[in-house]
Protein backbone atom coordinates (compact mmCIF):
# COMPACT_ATOMS: atom_id res chain seq x y z
CA UNK A 1 0.00 0.00 0.00
CA UNK A 2 2.74 2.47 0.90
CA UNK A 3 4.61 1.76 -1.89
CA UNK A 4 1.31 2.44 -4.02
CA UNK A 5 1.13 6.22 -2.20
CA UNK A 6 4.47 6.45 -3.82
CA UNK A 7 3.84 6.06 -7.15
CA UNK A 8 1.15 8.03 -6.68
CA UNK A 9 2.64 10.82 -5.27
CA UNK A 10 5.75 10.77 -7.57
CA UNK A 11 3.23 10.96 -10.22
CA UNK A 12 1.98 14.72 -8.63
CA UNK A 13 5.65 15.29 -8.31
CA UNK A 14 7.59 15.44 -12.24
CA UNK A 15 5.01 17.65 -14.82
CA UNK A 16 4.82 16.74 -17.89
CA UNK A 17 6.18 13.46 -17.65
CA UNK A 18 3.16 10.72 -18.58
CA UNK A 19 3.13 8.08 -16.36
CA UNK A 20 1.73 4.49 -17.11
CA UNK A 21 -1.42 2.82 -16.34
CA UNK A 22 -1.70 0.64 -13.71
CA UNK A 23 -4.28 -2.40 -14.30
CA UNK A 24 -5.55 -4.65 -11.36
CA UNK A 25 -5.74 -8.39 -11.53
CA UNK A 26 -9.13 -9.82 -9.54
CA UNK A 27 -9.87 -13.26 -8.43
CA UNK A 28 -10.46 -15.81 -6.21
CA UNK A 29 -7.23 -17.23 -4.68
CA UNK A 30 -5.35 -20.29 -6.53
CA UNK A 31 -7.06 -19.04 -9.62
CA UNK A 32 -3.77 -18.48 -11.21
CA UNK A 33 -3.08 -14.81 -10.92
CA UNK A 34 0.83 -14.49 -10.11
CA UNK A 35 1.17 -17.71 -12.59
CA UNK A 36 -0.36 -15.44 -15.50
CA UNK A 37 1.81 -12.50 -14.16
CA UNK A 38 4.78 -14.21 -14.29
CA UNK A 39 4.24 -15.80 -17.81
CA UNK A 40 3.52 -12.28 -19.13
CA UNK A 41 6.66 -11.02 -18.08
CA UNK A 42 8.65 -13.77 -19.14
CA UNK A 43 6.90 -13.55 -22.87
CA UNK A 44 7.86 -10.34 -23.00
CA UNK A 45 11.48 -10.34 -21.64
CA UNK A 46 13.87 -9.03 -23.95
CA UNK A 47 16.06 -12.21 -25.88
CA UNK A 48 13.47 -14.42 -24.09
CA UNK A 49 14.46 -17.91 -25.40
CA UNK A 50 10.95 -19.15 -25.30
CA UNK A 51 8.54 -19.14 -27.96
CA UNK A 52 4.74 -18.83 -27.16
CA UNK A 53 3.90 -22.61 -27.79
CA UNK A 54 7.28 -23.55 -25.42
CA UNK A 55 6.71 -21.89 -22.12
CA UNK A 56 7.95 -24.44 -20.03
CA UNK A 57 7.15 -25.79 -16.77
CA UNK A 58 5.28 -23.40 -14.95
CA UNK A 59 7.45 -21.38 -11.75
CA UNK A 60 6.04 -22.49 -8.52
CA UNK A 61 4.12 -19.91 -6.31
CA UNK A 62 3.08 -19.14 -3.03
CA UNK A 63 -0.42 -17.95 -2.22
CA UNK A 64 -0.24 -13.90 -2.33
CA UNK A 65 -0.86 -12.02 0.81
CA UNK A 66 -0.93 -8.30 0.40
CA UNK A 67 0.04 -7.30 -2.99
CA UNK A 68 2.01 -8.33 -5.99
CA UNK A 69 3.32 -5.74 -8.81
CA UNK A 70 5.15 -6.29 -12.20
CA UNK A 71 5.84 -3.64 -14.81
CA UNK A 72 5.13 -5.06 -18.86
CA UNK A 73 6.65 -3.21 -21.29
CA UNK A 74 4.40 -2.50 -24.34
CA UNK A 75 4.84 -0.87 -27.04
CA UNK A 76 7.60 1.10 -25.56
CA UNK A 77 5.09 1.90 -22.69
CA UNK A 78 4.91 0.79 -18.71
CA UNK A 79 1.60 -0.95 -17.97
CA UNK A 80 2.16 -2.14 -14.04
CA UNK A 81 -0.07 -5.07 -12.87
CA UNK A 82 -0.91 -4.84 -9.46
CA UNK A 83 -2.14 -8.66 -8.42
CA UNK A 84 -4.38 -8.35 -5.15
CA UNK A 85 -4.56 -11.42 -3.33
CA UNK A 86 -7.68 -13.66 -3.47
CA UNK A 87 -7.43 -13.48 0.83
CA UNK A 88 -7.19 -10.08 0.29
CA UNK A 89 -10.85 -9.87 -0.96
CA UNK A 90 -12.72 -7.31 2.05
CA UNK A 91 -10.34 -4.78 1.17
CA UNK A 92 -9.90 -4.61 -3.08
CA UNK A 93 -11.69 -1.34 -3.43
CA UNK A 94 -9.43 0.33 -1.19
CA UNK A 95 -7.23 0.07 -4.61
CA UNK A 96 -10.25 1.03 -7.14
CA UNK A 97 -9.50 3.96 -7.47
CA UNK A 98 -6.24 4.33 -8.69
CA UNK A 99 -6.15 1.58 -12.01
CA UNK A 100 -7.33 2.11 -15.30
CA UNK A 101 -8.55 -1.62 -16.56
CA UNK A 102 -9.02 -5.20 -14.41
CA UNK A 103 -8.29 -8.15 -15.21
CA UNK A 104 -10.75 -10.93 -13.66
CA UNK A 105 -9.63 -14.15 -13.77
CA UNK A 106 -11.71 -16.92 -12.89
CA UNK A 107 -10.55 -20.60 -12.35
CA UNK A 108 -13.13 -23.00 -14.80
CA UNK A 109 -12.07 -26.12 -13.28
CA UNK A 110 -13.67 -25.47 -9.89
CA UNK A 111 -16.95 -25.76 -10.15
CA UNK A 112 -17.12 -25.14 -6.12
CA UNK A 113 -15.97 -21.83 -6.81
CA UNK A 114 -17.88 -20.53 -9.66
CA UNK A 115 -20.96 -18.45 -7.46
CA UNK A 116 -18.53 -17.26 -5.30
CA UNK A 117 -16.60 -15.33 -8.22
CA UNK A 118 -19.26 -14.79 -9.90
CA UNK A 119 -20.87 -12.30 -6.63
CA UNK A 120 -16.88 -11.16 -6.39
CA UNK A 121 -17.35 -9.98 -10.17
CA UNK A 122 -20.82 -8.08 -10.04
CA UNK A 123 -19.28 -5.94 -6.66
CA UNK A 124 -16.33 -5.45 -9.08
CA UNK A 125 -18.01 -4.20 -11.75
CA UNK A 126 -21.02 -2.02 -9.65
CA UNK A 127 -18.29 -0.70 -7.89
CA UNK A 128 -18.26 3.04 -8.74
CA UNK A 129 -14.08 3.99 -9.17
CA UNK A 130 -14.72 1.46 -11.91
CA UNK A 131 -17.42 2.15 -13.61
CA UNK A 132 -15.41 3.31 -17.12
CA UNK A 133 -12.47 0.75 -16.25
CA UNK A 134 -12.08 -1.64 -19.25
CA UNK A 135 -12.74 -5.55 -18.18
CA UNK A 136 -11.09 -8.21 -19.00
CA UNK A 137 -12.59 -11.51 -17.61
CA UNK A 138 -10.33 -14.25 -17.68
CA UNK A 139 -11.47 -18.14 -17.62
CA UNK A 140 -8.36 -19.84 -17.13
CA UNK A 141 -6.47 -23.54 -16.48
CA UNK A 142 -8.25 -24.50 -20.07
CA UNK A 143 -5.74 -26.96 -19.39
CA UNK A 144 -7.29 -28.67 -17.37
CA UNK A 145 -9.93 -32.21 -17.74
CA UNK A 146 -12.03 -31.28 -15.80
CA UNK A 147 -12.28 -27.55 -16.85
CA UNK A 148 -16.02 -26.47 -18.04
CA UNK A 149 -16.69 -25.26 -21.71
CA UNK A 150 -16.66 -21.41 -22.70
CA UNK A 151 -20.39 -21.87 -23.16
CA UNK A 152 -21.19 -23.96 -19.76
CA UNK A 153 -18.95 -21.46 -17.49
CA UNK A 154 -20.67 -18.33 -19.21
CA UNK A 155 -24.45 -19.42 -18.82
CA UNK A 156 -23.34 -20.53 -15.03
CA UNK A 157 -21.83 -16.51 -14.57
CA UNK A 158 -25.29 -15.40 -16.71
CA UNK A 159 -22.59 -13.77 -18.58
CA UNK A 160 -24.78 -12.14 -21.58
CA UNK A 161 -26.81 -10.36 -18.90
CA UNK A 162 -23.79 -9.71 -17.18
CA UNK A 163 -22.22 -7.46 -20.11
CA UNK A 164 -25.90 -6.09 -21.09
CA UNK A 165 -25.94 -4.76 -17.77
CA UNK A 166 -22.34 -3.32 -16.92
CA UNK A 167 -21.28 0.02 -17.57
CA UNK A 168 -17.59 -1.42 -18.71
CA UNK A 169 -16.32 -2.41 -22.15
CA UNK A 170 -15.80 -6.26 -21.31
CA UNK A 171 -13.89 -8.86 -23.04
CA UNK A 172 -14.02 -12.30 -22.25
CA UNK A 173 -10.96 -14.94 -23.48
CA UNK A 174 -10.43 -18.17 -21.95
CA UNK A 175 -6.95 -18.94 -21.24
CA UNK A 176 -3.97 -21.42 -19.41
CA UNK A 177 -1.40 -19.72 -17.85
CA UNK A 178 0.14 -23.07 -17.29
CA UNK A 179 0.65 -23.70 -21.24
CA UNK A 180 0.24 -20.05 -22.53
CA UNK A 181 -2.89 -21.14 -24.40
CA UNK A 182 -4.47 -17.72 -25.50
CA UNK A 183 -1.81 -15.14 -23.40
CA UNK A 184 -1.02 -13.37 -26.66
CA UNK A 185 -4.78 -12.70 -26.90
CA UNK A 186 -4.04 -11.22 -22.99
CA UNK A 187 -1.35 -9.01 -24.47
CA UNK A 188 -2.85 -7.62 -27.36
CA UNK A 189 -5.70 -6.62 -25.35
CA UNK A 190 -3.59 -4.99 -22.63
CA UNK A 191 -1.83 -2.79 -25.60
CA UNK A 192 -5.20 -1.77 -27.53
CA UNK A 193 -6.62 -0.35 -24.50
CA UNK A 194 -3.05 1.78 -23.32
CA UNK A 195 -3.48 3.10 -26.95
CA UNK A 196 -7.09 4.44 -25.67
N1 LIG B 1 -3.34 -26.53 -14.62
C1 LIG B 1 -3.21 -25.22 -14.41
N2 LIG B 1 -2.77 -24.75 -13.24
C2 LIG B 1 -2.67 -23.42 -13.08
C3 LIG B 1 -3.01 -22.50 -14.11
N3 LIG B 1 -2.82 -21.24 -13.63
C4 LIG B 1 -2.37 -21.39 -12.37
N4 LIG B 1 -2.28 -22.68 -12.03
C5 LIG B 1 -1.83 -23.25 -10.74
O1 LIG B 1 -2.75 -22.86 -9.73
C6 LIG B 1 -2.06 -22.66 -8.49
C7 LIG B 1 -2.36 -21.28 -7.93
O2 LIG B 1 -1.83 -20.31 -8.81
P1 LIG B 1 -1.46 -18.82 -8.31
O3 LIG B 1 -1.00 -18.08 -9.52
O4 LIG B 1 -0.58 -18.86 -7.14
O5 LIG B 1 -2.92 -18.31 -7.86
P2 LIG B 1 -3.32 -16.83 -7.37
O6 LIG B 1 -4.54 -16.44 -8.14
O7 LIG B 1 -2.16 -15.93 -7.47
O8 LIG B 1 -3.74 -17.08 -5.84
P3 LIG B 1 -3.65 -16.04 -4.60
O9 LIG B 1 -2.34 -15.38 -4.66
O10 LIG B 1 -3.83 -16.91 -3.38
O11 LIG B 1 -4.80 -15.08 -4.73
C8 LIG B 1 -0.58 -22.87 -8.79
O12 LIG B 1 -0.24 -24.18 -8.44
C9 LIG B 1 -0.48 -22.67 -10.29
O13 LIG B 1 0.60 -23.38 -10.89
C10 LIG B 1 -3.48 -23.04 -15.36
O14 LIG B 1 -3.81 -22.34 -16.33
N5 LIG B 1 -3.56 -24.40 -15.45
MG1 LIG C 1 -1.04 -14.86 -6.14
Amino acid sequence: HLSGRVVALTRNAVPGVVFHDICLLLGATGVGKTLLMKRLQNILRPLSLHGLGELGEPPSTLPTVGTNLTDLKLKKKKMTLRELGGCMGPIWPSYFKDCSSVIFIVDSSNIAQVSSSCIQLLSVLSAQPLHSASVLILFNKSDMPCTMSLIEIKSLFRMDDIIASATQPITILEVSARTGHGLQEVLSWLESILVK
